[in-house]
């Protein structure tokens, strides 16, 4: 365990040398051309890392990042965990292990299964496993006893084939990882709106006069958009960064195919940093939008009065609100200078082209949608949707959880998706809305003996509260993971526990009609075609359709839908596609000419589809919680080796951390204030609803972080976070302000 001073700017060669470890770690040399080559190119493999879009012009020396590639390499390694591993290693003996040993295992390569009462997992062939998914499924009462859960790395046309034989099974019940994620950005956006995502592109980036970056750490979790930052700054745009924590990432970017960033002279990005309190947004919005009226009534052009009044509705109410609140205790809130936030007014008077770009650090609070939402009012104040250099950017995660969303992965589907699949297919889908991912677990914890079923991710460690999770999964008729990785859902499971591995993104699919492609939907709305590149481990591998399909046809049949002829052509998936989903109308045809398309987004070009027809001004209110002097408010978040619940390595080589994820990273003064003794490991624990919850050895970071919040790492902690601490509106769990006391 090693702790330095934080890094102050990111990327540059020290990224390449780490990632081509990484990579070599995992894979031959050649094996790791041949995966990284096509990586994000034009008909390649798009990099199941994050959302982030792709440019126009490629670049020849790679379009990827270091997080791309550790992506890249923990999928495609050379190692792989079949029947012999599981024999070695009981169920128990696993889960002592850490997620980072689960992962470095290598591949899934053949189903498995266990019974309650068994130590271990042992091999099962793929039809016993299918015809027992059935048999269970179909004995069940009701159809809404089974969930089935997704995870945003799925692509468009397993995602499509999973909702239809769901919704023909007859349930909604279908949580995905959104709703841990930007379920409060959906919600918010559509109803002020009346689109759940994003309305620039990444040219809009290049346009810009001023870019607002809330509560991300695109160093770590976006490394491509700092070289759409970059680009927009050598145009002239201002970054203002939003943030607790002072993120490498964002103070200076060392490009690294650029000369000046491999001499590491690199290019600012911040040009106003402003470390504001934990889930204090809110009340720093309020401060920027109250200045700014005071300052319209003096110079009106600073606000875009035609649009508000053409475009807009419920603005005498928002005004009426924002004058009510006092500036001073505004202030005092966020924990930031006068001099900072007014330096920030100063901007927004002065420009009119402005991105809001958010992601975690605003969705994942009580009050996630308010957050969003008050930002929103600050963009329409200014008019600054619908025009170029101007609008929302919430920058999704998964590589593809905007494109599953577009697929009907949705526990609450609108009903013009219902009538379109009613139609396409001649069913009545069910229209009641099914389960998200915390009333799922409440659910399962509830009732025993329901059927689990999950697509991708890691349900168990994603979740919060993750001993009351782990119980209501181990109270499971069956759980089943369709996985490309071991991971810690698989070992707590129902009375019957089934692993079927898939095929990933980098490894080839072949089908009766030859190799197949699937298509993806990035953070901006554009859909284009990914394929995978090697042979898989073995030839006993599935895809995740074929597997799909598979399910359905043994327990629905093929009396609606013809699922074996759909899986021998994947173009077959598309075409019912084009016909059952608005936006996606001669799917294959489009991908055929030009490989990308943009999806229809009526906000991009003011207008605004929700139910007034109109962009609505929020009323939004202050978070009002109590803590105590003892408490601190704690974000959990990601360092830089991981993806989600993926442990690449145990460094955060930018905040200085090496060697261990088990650290709270805090303020000095509130260490001396809380009389703790640095080299000591420190306890964390609440009370959440009387019930006592903790994590103990951890270690002491003192840190730059504003007084009385604290940090640490996703999913260590989660144990922390209650299942009823939940966004209100969006039910996103509030992993970023969970109330925690220390003891040492
Ligand atoms: N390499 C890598 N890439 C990833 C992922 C990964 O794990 N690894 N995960 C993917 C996924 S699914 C997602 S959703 C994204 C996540 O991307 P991010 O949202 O960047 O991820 P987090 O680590 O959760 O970081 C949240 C940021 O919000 C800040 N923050 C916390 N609380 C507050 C607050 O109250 N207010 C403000 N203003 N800021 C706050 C934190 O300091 C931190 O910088 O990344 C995606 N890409
Ligand atoms: N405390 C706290 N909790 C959080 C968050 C946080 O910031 N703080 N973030 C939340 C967010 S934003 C998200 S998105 C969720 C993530 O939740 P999930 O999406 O459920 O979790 P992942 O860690 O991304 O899933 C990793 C697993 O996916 C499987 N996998 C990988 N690739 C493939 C593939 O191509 N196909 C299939 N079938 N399986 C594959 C592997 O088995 C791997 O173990 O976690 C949430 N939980
Ligand atoms: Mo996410």
């Amino acid at each position: 365990m090693r702790i330095t001073q934080p890094s102050k700017s990111a990327a540059g060669l020290k990224a390449v040398f780490h990632s081509m470890r990484m990579a070599l770690k995992s894979m031959s040399l050649i094996k790791t051309g041949k995966v990284l080559a096509p990586l994000n190119q034009k008909g390649g493999t798009d990099c199941p890392g994050c959302a982030w879009p792709d440019p126009d012009h490629r670049s020849y020396l790679g379009e990827f990042c270091e997080n791309g590639v550790k992506a890249i390499a923990e999928e495609a390694t050379d190692r792989s965990v079949d029947a012999s591993f599981f024999s070695k290693y009981s169920i128990n003996s696993l889960r002592n292990q850490s997620d980072y040993w689960l992962g470095q295992q290598g591949r899934l390569v053949t189903p498995m299964r266990v019974r309650k009462g068994e130590k271990n997992y042992t091999s099962i062939s793929w039809d016993e496993a299918f015809d027992l998914i059935a048999s269970h499924l179909n004995q069940r009462i009701s159809p809404d006893d089974a969930i089935f859960y997704t995870s945003g790395r799925t692509s468009n046309e397993a995602a499509f084939l999973y909702q239809l034989f769901i919704r023909i099974f007859g349930t909604n019940n279908l949580p995905d990882c959104s709703n841990m994620c930007h379920e409060s950005s959906g919600v918010a956006l559509n109803h002020t709106l009346g689109i759940g995502k994003g309305t620039v592109k990444l040219e809009d980036f290049y346009h810009a006069e001023l870019i607002l970056i809330f509560g991300q750490n695109p160093g770590t979790n976006h490394p491509r958009m700092l070289s759409a930052l970059e680009k927009a700054k050598s145009q002239g745009a201002k970054v203002v960064v939003i943030n607790p924590l002072k993120e490498a990432g964002l103070l200076k970017f060392n490009n690294p195919q650029a000369v000046s960033g491999i001499l590491g002279q690199g290019t600012d990005l911040a040009d106003l940093y402003l470390q504001v309190k934990i889930n204090e947004d809110v009340a720093l919005l309020k401060i920027l939008l109250l200045r700014l009226l005071e300052e319209a009534e003096k110079s009106p052009e600073i606000i875009d009065q035609d649009f508000i009044a053409q475009k807009t509705e419920g603005f005498e109410a928002f005004i009426t609100e924002i004058k009510s609140q006092d500036y001073h205790s505004l202030v005092a809130r966020t924990g930031l200078e006068v001099s900072q936030i007014e330096a920030l007014i100063d901007l927004l008077c002065k420009k009119d082209k402005i991105i809001a770009c958010w992601a975690m650090g605003l969705t994942q609070h009580v009050n996630a949608v308010d957050n969003i939402q008050e930002i929103v009012n600050l963009l329409l104040l200014k008019g600054s949707i619908g025009k170029e250099g101007a609008g929302t950017c919430p920058v999704r995660g998964h590589s593809n959880v905007q494109g599953d969303r577009s697929m009907g992965i949705w526990e609450k589907p609108s009903k013009q998706f219902l009538d379109t699949l009613a139609a396409t297919f001649g069913f009545e889908p069910p229209r009641k809305h099914g389960v998200d991912v915390v009333q799922a677990i409440a659910l399962m914890h509830k009732e025993p003996g329901k059927y689990f079923i999950s697509l991708g991710g890691n349900f168990l460690s994603a979740a919060p509260d993750t001993n009351y999770t782990t119980q209501a999964l181990e109270q499971t008729q069956i759980s089943v993971h369709i996985s490309t990785k071991l991971n810690r859902s698989h070992l707590h499971h129902g009375e019957i526990g089934l692993i079927l591995p898939c095929l990933g993104r980098t490894d080839t699919i072949i089908e009766k009609s030859g190799p197949q492609t699937l298509t993806v939907e990035n953070s901006m709305g554009s859909v284009h075609t990914t394929r995978g590149f090697v042979k898989s481990h073995t030839d006993c591998l599935l895809s995740e359709p074929h597997i799909i399909a598979q399910i359905a046809s043994r327990t629905i049949g093929n009396d609606i839908v013809d699922w074996h002829a759909l899986i021998d052509d994947y173009d077959r998936i598309r075409t019912l596609i084009s016909k059952a989903v608005v936006g996606f109308e001669s799917f294959n045809e489009k991908l055929k000419k030009d490989g990308i398309f943009d999806l229809p987004n009526g906000p991009r070009n003011q207008q605004f589809t929700n139910d007034i027809g109109k962009a609505r001004f929020t009323v939004n209110e202050l978070p009002n919680y109590q803590i105590d002097p003892d408490e601190l408010l704690m974000m959990t978040i990601r360092s830089h080796d991981q993806f989600n619940t993926t442990t690449y390595g145990l460094d955060d080589r930018y905040r200085g951390i090496y060697g261990t994820r088990k650290i709270v990273l805090m303020n000095k003064t509130d260490v001396e204030n809380h009389d703790l003794d640095i080299d000591l490991p420190v306890t964390l624990y609440n009370n959440y609803g009387g019930k006592k919850r903790e994590v103990s050895g951890l270690k002491i970071v003192a840190y730059e972080i504003p007084k009385g919040c604290i940090a640490t790492y996703f999913p260590e902690c989660n144990v922390l976070i209650p299942l009823e601490l939940k966004a209100r509106k969006s039910n996103t769990p509030a992993s970023k302000s969970v109330k925690v006391r220390l003891l040492q």
